[in-house]
């Protein structure tokens, strides 16, 4: 079972994960891990943070000579922001502080800030890269790309550009939506037999847990909807590569909404839960955007979750094991699967 856990505070002095199940015997460049860490941090619409953070990190465990040895792997990731906020009992619409100092029971909303920071999901980009490495290895690729900012299509790096400064300018943020891809991917992973091994359900949980993700479509998504059986029969995409819970050999897309960053520079009213007074909640921290990051970041959320579906279906406690495996299964379902 490949599993993983994530700790530490937005700027604590690391951030801690571990990721257990991993096979051994895969070559895990420190380069590799620090490309998918500046893809994340450098992504376009971060806040001036970025700047200031290098991601430098640390394995600790699982690993010899730059390859997995079947131990948990432990990694650290250094803050270089320890500018912890000031305590206040102003939350931030939108954000987590004001469910979460209802739920820890605090006055002070930077407790529950520092955990729900979207600096965690630099760790699950860390952890994620072991489970991108993995399923390349296994001739699966993913990519990703932005489809939507803040209402606009047809993008282009310089048009993002411009749009993010008109919004930062304006003290605004904006959404957008993205796309994960994943092709090459053996069929028959996930499993129809019971709901919590649908794989389309566990790539939901994946994705939907990225910081800012509102929405989560796979294949035609939402547009099914307003389609009749023969029209989604002509085109075998629309499923997504996944049928009743399962990858069906075909490439997987799964789509998702990301909402504007709600910490404006601009304010957002907001009660303080000491005094039950109106004031505006400023945010200087905001990214712009957090679409880009969420993107890359989505990329490992859902390798992650595919990595373990693909050790659950082929097992082996090592690269060598594995690969002859999931070599003979694709032999074994190549003409099954060649329609699509
Ligand atoms: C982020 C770190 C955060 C924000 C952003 C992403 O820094 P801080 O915790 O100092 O505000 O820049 O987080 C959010 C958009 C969010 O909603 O938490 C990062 O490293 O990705």
């Amino acid at each position: 079972m490949l599993r993983y856990l994530t700790a530490g505070e937005s700027h604590g002095e690391y951030l801690a994960g571990i990721l257990e199940g991993f096979p051994a015997g895969v070559r895990m460049p420190q380069a590799y891990i620090k490309a998918q860490l500046n893809r994340r941090r450098t992504a376009p619409g971060r806040s001036a943070r970025q700047a200031l953070e290098k991601d430098d990190f640390r394995i600790i465990s699982g690993l010899e000579k730059e390859t997995t040895t079947g131990a948990p792997i432990a990694v650290l990731i250094r803050n270089a922001s320890r500018a912890v906020p000031p305590p206040s009992s102003l939350p931030r619409p939108g954000h987590a502080d004001l469910p979460g100092m209802l739920k820890y029971n605090t006055l002070n909303a930077a407790l529950i800030r520092e955990r729900a920071s979207a600096r965690e999901t630099a760790m699950r980009t860390a952890l994620g890269s072991f489970a991108m490495r993995l399923n390349e290895l296994l001739g699966i690729e993913v990519n990703s790309r932005v489809t939507n900012l803040g209402g606009l299509c047809s993008l282009t790096a310089g048009s993002a550009a411009a749009e993010l400064l008109r919004a930062k300018r304006a003290g605004d943020t904006l959404g957008g939506e993205f796309e994960v891809s994943f092709d090459n991917v053996p069929a028959g992973l996930g499993s129809c037999a019971h709901p919590d091994r649908r794989l389309g359900a566990r790539l939901g949980a994946a994705l939907l847990s990225v910081n800012g993700v509102k929405g989560f479509e796979i294949g035609g998504g939402f547009s099914l909807a307003a389609m009749g059986g023969k029209e989604a029969a002509q085109d075998p995409q629309l499923s997504g590569g996944l049928d009743g819970g399962m990858t069906n050999g075909g490439a997987l897309l799964l789509r998702c909404a990301v909402k504007p960053v709600p910490g404006l520079r601009a304010g957002t009213p907001s009660t303080d839960l000491r005094t039950f007074r109106k004031k505006l909640s400023v945010s200087l921290t905001s990214d712009t955007t957090a679409v880009f990051a969420a993107a890359v970041v989505a990329e490992h959320a859902a390798s992650l979750e595919l990595a373990a579906a693909v050790l659950e279906k082929f097992g082996g406690d090592s690269l060598c094991e594995l690969l002859p495996r999931v070599e003979e299964w694709r032999k074994r379902t190549k003409k099954a699967i060649a329609r699509l």
